[in-house]
């Protein structure tokens, strides 16, 4: 086999409007920022991959700019000329670059979507081969209002789109958003399962007060309650037991994953492909949550249709995803970034067959929403 080297690297920043403003507790989205990677070989095949946070800087340490830069100015240097397997060109990439997991991970996935392509084979068996063929999705809740989100969640069971929500809690006082998810749970009754999502935004005390309110509103589960750096106090609102307790920030890969899972302080693990540092670490941190008994969720950074499909890719090789996934990026988007849109069917997405990643960008939406696009003049 003749070696394959990497020529070149592209990044491209675009921003795409949200349908609705998309309410967190640290931002108020009214668009998306996605980075887009194109990682070109010397034998001509072209690798996509995508580098999104959600925010700007006020949901974790990258943002989409530092993304860009530093794959303009420290991962290109370091890649270009060199092995394009994926393994070997990660672990060249470990050797030079600490942290920026974001980064590292559209790196990866535009690797992986070359060498799937190199061999005729999806992304999904490189990665040891699938095991589900679609992954349920659920739908986010989250314009702020009550009976806006109850009319949201109504209109998507209605079409068989999402038979779970997750709601985004922590920006009002506790116990106007357990009222808030109380009205929900009680609107939609048995048709579904709610989830909130309080990305840190409680001390351990308000949620000792919280949790049991929330399981006794029918909460299915509770994700990220207090700041990702306090493990001690995960472990004891995942030892009362009243609900089921989700670590997200605090998982940045396996080593952050092992320690949680030794604190016993988590009973799920939301799996994010750019939170754990890319695609072979996400894979190893649900290892480790496999093997302590955590259970599984396949989480998302509100990624574009390329992000979305990278995190498809690998939660179809793993065993159990007992809270399903959120992988619903896309469908928050006013716009179709890719060529053929992903296939949600009946409150699941499909996974392509195709090569690599299996998808394609569509050219002329990247051209149209590229923030770097010449600006027209008028005359
Ligand atoms: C997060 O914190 O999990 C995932 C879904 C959503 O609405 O926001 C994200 C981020
Ligand atoms: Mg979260």
């Amino acid at each position: 086999m003749t070696r394959v080297t990497i020529n070149a690297i592209e990044t491209i920043i675009l921003d795409v409007p949200t349908i609705r403003p998309h309410v967190l507790s640290v931002a108020t989205m009214q668009s998306q920022t996605i980075v887009i990677v194109r990682l070109l070989c010397s034998d001509g095949i072209v690798g996509f991959g995508e580098g999104t946070t959600i925010g700007g800087l006020s949901y974790g340490a990258e943002s989409p700019e530092s993304i860009k830069l530093t794959i303009d100015r420290y991962v290109a240097p370091v890649l270009i000329g060199s092995d394009a397997r994926p393994a070997s060109a990660m672990a060249m990439l470990r050797r030079h670059i600490v942290a920026n997991h974001f980064a590292k991970n559209a790196i990866e996935t535009a690797l992986l979507d070359a060498q799937g392509k190199r061999l005729g084979v999806p992304v999904s068996e490189l990665l040891g081969g699938r095991l589900h063929d679609r992954l349920p999705v659920l739908w986010t809740l989250a314009s702020g209002d009550t009976d806006r989100d109850i009319a949201e969640a109504e209109d998507m069971l209605a079409r068989d789109r999402h038979h779970a929500f997750k709601l985004k809690i922590g920006k009002r006082p506790f116990e106007q958003d357990v009222a808030h998810v109380a009205t929900i749970k009680r609107a939609l009754g048995d048709r579904a399962s709610v989830r909130v999502d309080v990305n840190q935004a409680w001390s351990e005390a308000t949620a000792k007060r919280a949790l049991p309110m929330l399981a006794d509103a029918g909460v299915d589960l509770v994700e990220q309650p207090i700041p990702a750096t306090q493990n001690l106090g995960m472990a004891r609102l995942t030892q009362m037991g009243c609900v089921a307790v989700m670590a997200d920030e605090a998982l940045h890969g396996p080593e952050s994953g092992y320690s949680l899972a030794c604190g016993h302080a988590a009973d799920v693990f939301a799996i994010k492909i750019a939170q754990a540092g890319g695609l072979s670490a996400a894979k190893k941190l649900a290892g480790i949550a496999e093997a302590a008994g955590i259970a599984l969720y396949g989480g998302t950074m509100l990624e574009g249709g390329i992000g979305t499909i990278a995190s498809a890719h690998v939660f179809s090789t793993l065993g159990a995803l007992e809270y399903g996934t959120e992988l619903f990026g896309p469908l928050l988007l006013t716009e179709e970034l890719l060529a053929e849109p992903l296939r949600y069917e009946a409150g699941s997405l499909v996974l392509p067959t195709a090569s690599g990643l299996g998808i394609e960008p569509r050219a002329e939406a990247i051209a149209a929403l590229r923030r770097d696009r010449p600006l027209r003049t008028t005359v």
